[in-house]
């Protein structure tokens, strides 16, 4: 069986809601996004018991100093995060204090985003973005599902590294174009967790998507 490619975002705060599409959800995925309104309502602790699921990327945007950024980072750690996003806008040493916290935490800097307002300064900045990225150290790259030329632009400037796409669905891109133009996972949050049903859909995301992968 291939490997899964796609990132539950789950961002829904009710705690037991969420555990519990985690639990129906955890074979079919590669793992699940949670964000700072899930840490609000429920918790460092949240963080933890999600990872008896799957593994857990948390989705801070760590935008500070590197001070504070290491502090995120290894906070997230010691809740037993897999993964942190951090925002690349904020300079190397920003985005390589996440890097340095630990081997053990797979930092993902995102280069572009998904929304309008990415053009007015984002986009405009991807190449140096992308290339303070590798030097920083990072395991992975974000950019956006919904905009193939960006998404194959990435690609060409970050080599093998892994790059994880938002996006997909609600947002209008499919996950076949972002693995066609060089994701490596999707990230899919409302079409999964606002589907009837959610185990189907994504057992036919992984469908589409084996059909297109060696
Ligand atoms: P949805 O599939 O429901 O649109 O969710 C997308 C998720 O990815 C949300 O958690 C959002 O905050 C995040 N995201 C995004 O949509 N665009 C970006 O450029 C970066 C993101 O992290």
């Amino acid at each position: 069986m291939s490997e899964k490619r796609v990132i539950l975002s789950l961002d829904i705060t009710d705690e037991p809601s969420a555990l519990r599409l985690a639990e129906q959800l955890e074979g079919e995925i590669f793992a699940i996004k949670i964000g700072l309104a899930s840490i609000i309502v429920n918790g460092g602790k949240y963080i933890r018991d999600m990872s008896s699921y799957a593994k857990v990327i948390c989705d801070f945007k760590s935008a500070d100093i590197p001070k504070t950024n290491a502090q995120i980072a290894q906070k997230a750690l010691e809740y037993n995060a897999w993964g942190i996003i951090v925002q690349a806008f904020t300079g190397k040493d920003a985005i390589k204090a996440s890097v340095d916290v630990s081997d053990r935490l797979k930092v993902f800097s995102l280069v572009s985003m998904t929304h309008e307002g990415a053009s007015y300064f984002i986009d405009k900045h991807v190449e140096e973005m992308a290339k303070i990225s590798i030097e920083a150290g990072v395991y992975g790259i974000v950019a956006p599902g919904n905009r193939p030329e960006t998404l194959a632009k990435v690609r060409k400037l970050v080599g093998e590294k892994k790059i994880i796409s938002p996006g997909i669905g609600v947002q209008g891109g499919d996950p076949i174009t972002a693995i066609k133009n060089g994701s490596d996972y999707v990230i899919i949050g409302r079409t999964i967790y606002e589907s009837k049903d959610p185990l189907g859909t994504v057992k036919e995301i992984n469908r589409a998507i084996s059909a297109v992968i060696r």
